[in-house]
């Protein structure tokens, strides 16, 4: 290290001193606790799925099977873990409105027909996937840290 960058560094070490004096003095209390810094993009909606209809064997995708208004096989459990894309279909014989509680996604779904979620998980914690106007929850959405 030549002298002109022990200068530098003292000079940086010195506005480092410099800038934590002023912001102890100064009680301005701003709060500096920020959200989580979520990196999707706005907009960023699925752009594969929807268009198909025809629902290939995608690997790791669940489909949950709506039958008289209620789970076939009860309330299914979709775990993940913490940044997992979290892919699943609905297929419902009755027309309602799939709710991912938690993360707040809602989609329409007609009798018959089929909806598809996929989103990051970005949210830990235990969420309900639910038929809106049936009340009927259909899933357990589990996002392990
Ligand atoms: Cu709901």
């Amino acid at each position: 290290m030549n002298y002109a960058m022990k200068v530098a560094v003292l000079l940086l070490v010195l506005a480092a001193i410099g800038a934590l004096a002023a912001c102890g003095g100064s009680d301005t209390g701003t709060n500096t606790s920020t959200g989580t810094t979520s990196s999707a993009a706005p907009g960023g909606q699925a752009t594969r799925e929807g268009a198909g209809g025809g629902e290939g064997g995608q690997g790791g995708a669940t489909t949950i099977v709506v039958k008289d208004g209620e789970p076939e096989g009860g309330v299914q459990d979709l775990e993940y873990k913490a940044g997992d894309q979290v892919r699943f279909t609905v297929d419902s014989d009755v027309a309602d409105e799939v709710h991912v509680h938690g993360y707040d996604l809602m989609k329409d779904v007609a009798a018959g027909g089929s909806v598809s979620f996929s989103f990051s998980a970005e949210i830990e914690g235990i969420f309900e996937v639910e038929l809106e106007e049936h009340g009927e929850q259909i899933a357990e959405l589990r996002v392990n840290p």
